[in-house]
């Protein structure tokens, strides 16, 4: 392992159980993904030729992504320290675990896998303004772990680049990676009617707290890409100062003041 925590995928080492995992994970998401899925996700794997035959060689991805957006995926072994994910997304340099889930795991796991990171966030990376509004979250990233502000900025990337919806003339669709890689969040997070679904507010999403164990209470819904990277260009620092003299909102809870955006 390198100073920057990255590893090599050692592609023909996976065994044949580890790509029936994925087999089986793509054959699921793929059926469910469809009218649920937000159109640019469907069109970045569509372009990176992810399917079903198994986990893909990151050198095969690399091509493509250099050529739609210049970014690059680089292994790593699993959850990598603060500052080294953000100096990875800052370069453009996406880090993803290689290692899959188990058979026993399909339906849940907590750290992210090979599954996740490929399936669920290379996808996004192939859109162009996405790709900038990650290379940004890096770049604040690592302005936010010097100002100690980190779990604000955090809260950011959870409700947008992990647990995201977008507003579409046909109805609302998923583009956060830790719903389009979990089958019964896609079908949750769009069908239940118990989560409330918000219109996208930026000081109200870094002030609210979020769980990692079960599927979340509460969504945030973006009219589009361009205004998740207009609402994140400014410079955070007057915000982290505000954000210290507030008090946190719980993940289930409703204020005053917040919009909420039909299923339908
Ligand atoms: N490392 N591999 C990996 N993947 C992540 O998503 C990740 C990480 N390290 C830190 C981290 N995420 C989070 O702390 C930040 O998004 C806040
Ligand atoms: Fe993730």
């Amino acid at each position: 392992m390198d100073g920057d925590f990255t590893i090599v995928q050692d592609w023909d080492g996976y065994t044949a159980e580890q790509h029936g995992v994925w087999r089986t994970l793509f054959h699921r998401q793929a059926e469910t993904l469809v009218g649920r899925a937000a159109p640019e996700f469907l069109a970045g794997l569509s372009a990176l030729s992810v399917t079903a035959d198994g986990i893909p060689d990151f050198r095969r991805l690399n091509d493509v992504l250099a050529r739609a957006t210049n970014w690059r995926i680089v292994a790593v072994p699993g959850l990598v320290p603060d500052a080294i994910f953000f100096e990875h997304l800052a370069n453009r340099r996406f880090p993803s675990t290689c290692f899959i889930r188990t058979p026993a795991q399909l339906d849940y796991i907590q750290e992210p896998d090979v599954f996740h990171d490929i399936f669920g966030h290379v996808p996004m990376l192939v859109n162009p303004v996405f790709a900038d509004y990650i290379q940004a979250y890096g770049a604040g990233g690592l302005k936010a772990l010097g100002l100690g502000s980190l779990h604000h900025l955090a809260r950011l990337y959870w409700y947008t680049v992990e647990f995201g919806l977008v507003r579409t003339r046909e109805g609302l669709r998923i583009y956060g990676s830790g719903i389009v890689s979990s089958h019964a969040e896609s079908l949750y997070a769009l069908d239940s009617a118990r989560p409330h679904r918000l219109a996208f507010d930026l000081m109200r999403i870094m002030r609210t707290a979020y769980r990692i164990d079960d599927v979340q209470e509460t969504y945030f819904v973006i009219d589009g890409y361009d205004q998740l990277f207009d609402a994140t260009r400014p410079d955070f620092t007057p915000y982290y100062a505000t954000l210290k003299t507030q008090s946190d909102i719980a993940p289930g809870a409703l204020l005053r003041g917040d919009v909420a955006i039909a299923r339908g």
